[in-house]
């Protein structure tokens, strides 16, 4: 069986981008492979944040994801800092990763830029090998955002294999067809949960949804050419929509008859049917904080059962087997 790892950032609500392109997918893979999610808030002290507010965005974002169709009696859903093998194998993973494929990161460059020259921010990417690796992860189910990093995983894996023997599979990127959700106020950049007016969250009301969808973005730079932003709404509406609805506005578009009078209200509909039950269910995890501990616990048990086994392992090929 194959196994699988993926992880989301506790840095704010989770939107349609993290849902369609991440979520959708783990939720359908835990059906069939042994799979590992974390919320890997070691990741987010990379960039500026509240560290009163950590604890609650940690619970949201577990709550959200299981709201969302992930199943802790299929698979491990843990808290990436109660398994600190993860910050251990990053330290040995650190001492074959060239510098300069860190540099090239266009995360890093992007982020760096805003926030200044943090060694933090360079070794992301070797967290999240470090985060793969550990439970030897055949299979990572991410957006496109995440693939230059997967492929930097891969080169580490690589490098470890011909240096002390091969361990670790090559982990593979599994992408969803809504691979990269655009941002609805700039259909030119990604939907980001640190991009106000960017997103749909999974937490908004009926009303927010239907007025995000209005105002988003369709303006076309080329007469005649689809733009951006009427391609990022089909993406959507075929993600969420009936495939008839899909069906007909296609044709519409097709035949120059589109009209975003009829478009958006049937997008913001589709939307709210298919986020409402999650809200609702979110809502109610929420108030359950024991349940959601009891989780992470029993997660963080089995996680760290590999974990350790796999530590020891790679600290044998090592030559760290302090056996005198
Ligand atoms: N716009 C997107 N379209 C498709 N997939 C996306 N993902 C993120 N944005 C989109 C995927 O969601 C998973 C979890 O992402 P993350 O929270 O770990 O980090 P991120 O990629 O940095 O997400 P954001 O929303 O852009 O957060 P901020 O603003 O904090 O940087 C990943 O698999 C990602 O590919």
């Amino acid at each position: 069986m194959a196994k699988v790892f993926s992880g989301i950032q506790p840095t704010g609500i989770i939107h349609i981008g993290n849902y369609l392109g991440a979520i959708k997918n783990w939720v359908e893979l835990q059906e069939e492979h042994d799979c590992l999610f974390s919320i890997v808030d070691l990741h987010s002290l990379t960039v500026p944040y509240d560290p009163k507010g950590l604890g609650d965005r940690i619970k949201d974002a577990l709550a959200t994801n299981i709201a969302a169709g992930l199943d802790p009696e299929k698979a491990t859903i843990f808290v990436q800092s109660m398994v600190p093998e993860h910050t251990e194998l990053t330290w040995l993973l650190t001492t074959i990763t060239p510098v300069g494929n860190l540099e090239r990161m266009t995360q890093y460059k992007e982020k760096s830029e805003k926030q200044g020259l943090l060694s933090g921010l360079l070794c992301y990417p070797i967290l999240m090998a470090a985060d793969i690796l550990l439970y030897k992860a055949d299979l990572v189910p991410v957006g496109e955002d995440q693939i230059q990093h997967l492929e930097l995983t891969r080169v580490i894996a690589r490098k470890f294999n011909s240096t002390f023997g091969e361990y670790f599979p090559e982990p593979q990127p599994k992408l969803s067809k809504a691979t990269r959700v655009m941002a609805l106020n700039d259909p030119t950049s990604k939907m980001s949960k640190s991009i106000p007016g960017s997103y749909i969250a999974l937490t908004d009301d009926p009303e927010e949804i239907r007025t995000k969808v209005k105002r988003a973005v369709t303006a076309s730079d080329v007469e005649g050419e689809v733009s951006p932003g009427v391609a990022n709404l089909f993406t959507l509406l075929e993600a969420f929509a009936p495939k008839d609805v899909y069906n007909k506005f296609a044709k519409d578009l097709e035949d120059g008859n589109l009209k975003f009078s009829e478009l958006k209200p049937a997008l913001a509909e589709a939307i709210v049917e298919e986020l409402t039950p999650i809200r609702e269910k979110r809502q109610e995890l929420l108030a359950k904080p024991k349940f959601l501990e009891e989780v992470v616990a029993a997660g963080a048990d089995r996680a760290r059962r590999e974990a350790k086994q796999h530590m020891q392992e790679i600290k044998e090929l090592m030559g760290l087997n302090l056996t005198f």
